[in-house]
């Protein structure tokens, strides 16, 4: 499947839950697939998207969904421990393995040697599911937190074009948006 088709399909069974997403293609995917004052397109940083996920989860009640990248996991994999110690129930990390940095050219990541699923439930997720083809986000939606989701997605991104909103702008709307409950 296509990384934004997983997009699509997961993004189709939420409702109002807070959405952090990850740096470049995913975000401007996301973005072109559906836009929403409850998702906040994270322009800064990789591996930044889980932590400030878990901070929003820690913070308030909504449900946050984070989708990251195989590479900004990698790049950050303290926040696997970080965010099973802090056990949010309310938090699902959604980790969109394409094995490669898609948004910079398609390098190999290191996701073709280590499987990212074993290392969440190593640390000791226990609700975690693996997608391929098939998603049942609904059962994903329905299990108790923290929810660990490897993603399974082919390589490529979508010609879909860049976001236009400032970072700003994409802050202080996500803002209200948190502030509202
Ligand atoms: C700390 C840091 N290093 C490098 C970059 C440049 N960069 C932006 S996106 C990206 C690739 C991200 O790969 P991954 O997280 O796997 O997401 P994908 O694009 O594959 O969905 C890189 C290297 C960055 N934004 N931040
Ligand atoms: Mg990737």
């Amino acid at each position: 499947m296509e990384r934004i088709e997983a997009i699509k399909k997961i993004t189709e069974t939420l409702e109002d839950e807070l959405v952090i997403c990850n740096i470049g293609f995913p975000s401007r995917e996301l973005y072109a697939v559906k836009d929403s004052t409850t998702h906040f397109y994270m322009l800064g940083s990789m591996g930044m998207a889980s932590s400030i996920g878990l901070g929003l989860a820690l913070s308030q009640k909504r449900k946050v969904v984070v989708f990251d990248g195989d590479g900004s996991i990698l790049m950050n994999m303290g926040t696997l421990v970080t965010i099973f110690s802090q056990n949010p129930g309310n938090f699902i990390l959604v980790v969109l393995d394409n094995q490669c940095y898609g948004s910079t050219g398609s390098q190999c990541t290191y996701t073709t040697d280590v499987d990212l699923h074993k290392i969440a439930k190593s640390v000791g997720f226990k609700n975690t599911f693996v997608f391929d083809e098939i998603i049942d986000f609904k059962q994903v939606l329905d299990a108790k937190g923290p929810i660990f989701v490897h993603m399974k997605v082919k390589a490529g991104n979508a010609d879909v074009p860049v976001i236009d909103m400032e970072p700003e702008e994409i802050k202080e709307r996500f803002m209200r948006e948190i502030m509202k409950i």
